[in-house]
């Protein structure tokens, strides 16, 4: 690989050896491992830093338009092994480093991974930033700094147990605190409108401030010089307004509440994936970041001198889901009463600016505020999104003459503020994440927006970085590709296709087992160290690893296993290809049903790994603490892709893109981005199984309370059933209630049963396939070989061309 920045071996170790001086006073011999990381960590940091000036420079220089990605979450996971490959100096620094008797998996693994985030969306993230920077895009994140990341996970006796992660405990040598381009931001006061000086004027008082600090990390592009920015803003207390404005003007409980609680704002990430979290400290911290982002954008294109009557020549904002969508409110507040401009005006520029991003259409994740506490928590912003509502149900009005499509679509409604409608009438773009998933919001949920705004719903279907998902976690499999069909693919990942031509090759077949064995042997001595259970690499590792979700369908998973116990208990010569079972979950902490998963599956677990009825035949694995780190481990080292959700329900998924690029075979439903995988693959290298979206939703169109009768009319599920309470599993009957009030009073809301069926004998058709290896081995190629498809820079490129007008920019 090439060294782009002319860096030498003994330059890294002599910049270590001073940073170590420089930063901690210390030798070599005497620093600890984390001292040794930091120092080298900023070394590399420095390296980026050259670039990071001049990309700014440029961009300013030539004031290219940017887009700002706001988004509540980042999952970027570690960084320093990421941007040795993106500097092009990967191995170089592996043997500085063994020079200094230093070993590099151990200084890689000093580093927390930035849990800042919950899953899908906010990993989407982090892939779309990797790829603004390595496609040569002007384009930042927009952040919160939380103090804590996603909870760590430990099991205890089969449960979760929730542990702060405490990420930033020592210093993160990434980021940069930039204190002099802090902002404030204000809550709470009273906000109307006077006349003032015979104008009239909205009047925003008694309010407190936050202070918003920026930490900024550098985002470097691969092997180019564009350094992008991650920014992420950390909420400080304004000691300034507490003395001055609030105390004074006898609002005392405000201003102990605004010194007091400041903090609290990017304290925690809330751990809630896909279900909606009503609390103020949330709105808070919605607002918190998207008026900082946005005061901060707006001060640099102030510096600029830009008309910004034209900010849309400049800036493009991305809403990641409803949860910066009051943006297209806090554009509104800042061109009308900062910059001056006309209502009509400020909002022609608000729509051209703003795009939004739908990832969900789970009622329950749609974001919606009371009114009281919206309005007290952010006066002038609910005055602007009334106006807002106001001008559009006129419109729709005037269109429809009815008044039931007006209440369907408007903003505010039953004493709600409604998010995503909010974020769709602000933006000139609205796009779903996957083919299937664009079409069931045009077709259903977002019907009325779709027909009203011809044109404005589109699809952008997801996608993961291959630098971090194959080039950084499938160092084997890279080495291997690039010998078969040279290096192009890593700029160019769509090129893999190249090895179709080796899809009747034995020797590449066989090159590519082997290296999936060598990758299931890695992680089978990991599960050894870490959960003290002995796995066979020759088993079919079968793995879900996702956050735990009812529509996502572990349960599912669960019930096939049971299924397979008991058959092999009942008969010992039942003739099953042995198999491990691996998974990976976090639960939001007050999801009840989430969690008796989780003991579920360890029940399961303990119960079969040590039965030597089953003389090996089956062992399931649960991997505490899933995160990103954790998926680059397990995801190189899977056959099979579990992508099981209920068809309709995920809206994308990005799980199945990584494990497809690192040649598993996927399991799926056809469901989200699966339609896609299907469609490229083809028939013949995916095993799909289950109802399809249409027919779920027809059966949501007339749901029938049925599971008793169907669970009277299948004995054997019965019989898998009665075994959560019947102390089969070696717990008491009670351990599994919210699994059991799931399926019997909640009536199997996610068809888990009507699809049980259809799922073993998908399972049958794995195993049989995987009996025939070559057959086998020929589909982990066509899987690999199309999987550029679903590279994020070729997602972003489309963001790039079709959503925020942006071009490329060398630098
Ligand atoms: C996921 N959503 C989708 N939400 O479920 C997944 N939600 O299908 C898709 O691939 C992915 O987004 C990327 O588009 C989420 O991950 C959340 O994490 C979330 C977080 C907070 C509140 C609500």
């Amino acid at each position: 690989m090439e060294n782009i920045k002319s860096i030498t071996k003994e330059d890294i170790k002599e910049k270590l050896l001073n940073a170590l001086k420089g930063m901690y006073a210390k030798e070599l011999p005497d620093a600890t491992m984390n001292q040794k990381y930091e120092a080298f960590s900023k070394v590399i940091r420095d390296y980026i830093s050259e670039g990071w000036l001049e990309t700014n420079k440029q961009y300013r220089e030539k004031k290219v338009k940017q887009v700002y990605y706001l988004s509540m979450e980042f999952l970027i996971g570690k960084l320093l092994e990421r941007n040795l490959i993106n500097l092009g100096i990967r191995e170089l620094a592996k043997e500085a480093l063994a020079d200094m008797g230093i070993d590099f998996g151990e200084i890689v693994e000093e580093e927390p991974d930035a849990g800042l985030g919950n899953g899908g969306l906010g990993r989407l993230a982090a892939c779309f930033i990797d790829s603004l920077s390595s496609l040569e895009l002007p384009g930042h994140g927009c952040g919160i700094r939380y103090k804590y990341g996603l909870f760590r996970q430990e099991i205890k006796n089969g449960y979760q147990v929730e542990v702060p992660d405490l990420w930033l405990k020592e210093r993160y040598p990434w980021e940069v605190k930039k204190e002099n381009r802090g902002v404030k931001v204000r809550f709470g006061g009273d906000a109307y409108v006077a006349t003032v000086r015979g104008h009239l004027k909205v009047v925003h008082e008694n309010y407190y401030t936050v202070k918003a600090i920026p930490y900024d990390i550098p985002i470097s592009g691969y092997q180019n010089n564009t350094v992008n920015t991650l920014r992420l803003w950390s909420a400080e207390a304004d000691t300034d307004e507490f003395d001055f404005v609030n105390f004074n003007s006898g609002h005392y409980m405000q201003s102990v509440e605004g010194k007091y609680t400041a903090e609290l704002i990017s304290q925690v990430l809330y751990p809630d994936d896909s279900t909606e979290n009503g609390k103020q400290l949330r709105l808070k911290q919605e607002y918190f970041f998207v008026s900082s982002s946005l005061q901060a954008i707006f001060n640099y294109h102030r510096e600029l001198g830009i008309d910004f009557k034209r900010l849309d020549d400049y800036v493009a904002i991305h809403i990641n889901d409803t949860h910066p969508a009051l943006a297209v409110a806090e554009i509104m507040r800042l061109l009308i009463d900062e910059e001056g401009l006309k209502w009509e005006e400020a909002w022609e520029i608000t729509q051209k600016v703003c795009a939004y991003t739908n990832h969900t259409i789970m009622e329950e994740a749609l974001e919606k505020w009371p009114i009281q506490m919206f309005k007290k928590l952010l006066p002038r912003i609910y005055l602007i999104i009334e106006e807002i509502n106001r001008r559009f149900c006129q419109e729709v009005m005037n269109k429809y003459l009815n008044w039931n499509v007006v209440n369907r679509m408007s903003i505010i409604e039953e004493g709600l503020v409604r998010m995503a409608n909010l974020a769709i009438v602000g933006s000139h773009s609205v796009n779903g994440v996957a083919a299937l998933h664009t079409e069931i919001l045009q077709k259903k949920e977002l019907r009325d927006f779709h027909e009203f705004y011809p044109g404005k719903l589109n699809n952008k279907t997801n996608g993961i970085t291959h630098r971090r998902w194959l080039i950084k976690s499938n160092p084997a499999l890279s080495a291997m590709l690039d010998t078969h069909i040279g290096t192009d693919w890593r700029k160019d990942p769509v090129s893999l296709e190249k090895l179709m031509e080796f899809k009747e090759d034995h020797s590449v077949l066989k090159k590519l087992a082997k290296i999936k064995h060598e990758n299931k042997v890695e992680l089978a001595r990991y599960i050894k160290e870490k959960n003290g259970i002995e796995v066979d690499p020759n088993s079919i590792f079968d793995v879900q690893v996702k956050r735990v979700h009812g529509y996502k369908r572990q349960l599912l998973n669960c019930m096939h296993i049971l299924y397979l116990y008991k058959k092999l208990k009942k008969d010992k010569d039942f003739d099953i290809h042995p198999r491990t079972f691996i998974f990976g979950a976090k639960a939001a902490p007050a999801y009840y049903f989430a969690k008796n998963v989780i003991k579920l599956i360890n029940t399961l677990g303990e119960i079969i790994n040590n039965d030597p009825d089953i003389n090996d035949k089956l062992k399931v694995v649960f991997i505490e603490n899933y995160s990103v780190s954790k998926a680059e481990k397990i995801i190189p080292a899977a056959d099979v892709s579990e992508q099981i959700s209920t068809a309709s329900k995920e809206a994308s998924g990005t799980g199945n893109m990584k494990f497809m690029m690192n040649g598993a075979v996927t399991l799926a439903t056809l469901d989200g981005a699966n339609v896609e995988i299907h469609n490229l693959v083809g028939d013949d290298n995916i095993v799909l199984f289950g109802m399809t979206s249409d027919e779920v939703i027809s059966l949501y169109e007339n749901f029938q309370n049925d599971t008793h009768k169907f669970i009277e009319s299948n004995p054997e599920i019965a019989e898998l059933i009665a075994s959560f309470v019947d102390g089969s599993l070696g717990v008491v009957g009670s351990e599994f209630s919210d699994i059991c009030r799931y399926l019997l009073e909640e009536n199997d809301y996610f068809f888990v049963l009507k699809d049980f069926w259809a799922y073993v004998e998908a399972q049958n058709k794995i195993e049989e396939l995987y009996r025939d290896r070559e057959r086998w081995n020929e589909m982990c190629l066509v899987n690999i070989a199309k999987a550029g498809y679903f590279s994020s820079d070729n997602t972003i490129s489309k963001y790039a061309r079709d959503i925020w007008d942006i071009e490329r920019e060398s630098i």
